[in-house]
């Protein structure tokens, strides 16, 4: 039986390179994007409309439904939004049944760059197994989508790519040929018994840290916390629980 390929793109800009109109997408933006979408999820919202551009998603406003807008531009939220982008303001809202609209700096532009030619599903820590399992079900080619930093490769999407793989491959149904996910693997593998740790020079949690959102760091390395697959249909993310 021939075997799944799983490519590792590291960031938006080689994404065209690695895009092949088959393979599902696995956006990941750990820090936070990816990880808000996952537990808005877990938390009730039914739908999550990920925007790339601000203006997009002040229209909603005006569109005459109770959207949760959520807005975030250098890790900082956009004035006159609801939340900005942390993960933690979903712990303590009712928001069940509730249509959140999104637009962040890398993660919600990544979703839309995919989208174009391939089913997208979105990743995090908080539901690595959940995504992993489901994916093992697809019996589908993988391409995980590192959103990066505007362009730039980050460590922390690596090193969930990394940990992703890791148990793709350890079901022998994936094939390992590409580079990239080679070594995403080697990070991952440095670096999962402190990824705090690991992380402490790196742009995107020292950026958070000048924000003072250490915490919102801590909560998105935690792994499984859901079971939830956000699933894009058309423009909108819905849900799917693995089991
Ligand atoms: O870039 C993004 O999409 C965000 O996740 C960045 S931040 O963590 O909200 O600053």
């Amino acid at each position: 039986m021939a075997k799944r390929n799983i490519q590792v793109c590291m960031t938006p800009k080689l994404f065209g390179l690695y895009a092949d109109k088959k393979s599902i997408v696995v956006v990941v933006d750990v820090l936070r994007a990816t990880s808000s979408m996952c537990i808005a999820f877990e938390k009730g919202v039914e739908k999550l409309i990920p925007v790339s551009t601000v203006e997009e998603a002040l229209e909603y406003r005006n569109g005459g439904r109770d959207y949760i807008l959520v807005a975030e531009r250098n890790g900082k939220a956009v004035k006159s939004f609801d939340f900005g982008n942390s993960p933690q303001v979903y712990l303590d809202m009712d928001v069940k049944g509730r249509t959140v609209v999104m637009t962040t700096t890398n993660g919600t532009k990544s979703i839309n760059i995919a989208k174009k030619d391939h089913d997208v599903v979105v990743g995090s820590f908080l539901n690595l197994d959940a995504i992993a399992k489901w994916l093992i079900k697809q019996d589908r080619d993988v391409i995980i989508f590192c959103a990066g930093w505007k362009d730039k490769f980050n460590l922390e999407d690596t090193l969930f790519a990394g940990a992703l793989v890791e148990q793709l491959l350890d079901t022998d149904l994936y094939d390992n040929s590409c580079d990239a996910t080679q070594a995403s693997q080697v990070l991952w593998d440095r670096a999962k018994d402190d990824l705090f740790g690991f992380l402490k020079n790196s742009s995107h949690r020292n950026r958070l840290a000048k924000l003072n959102i250490d915490s919102d760091v801590h909560f998105c390395l935690k792994a499984n916390q859901t079971n939830k697959i956000p699933i894009l249909k058309g423009n909108v993310l819905v849900v799917e629980d693995e089991c």
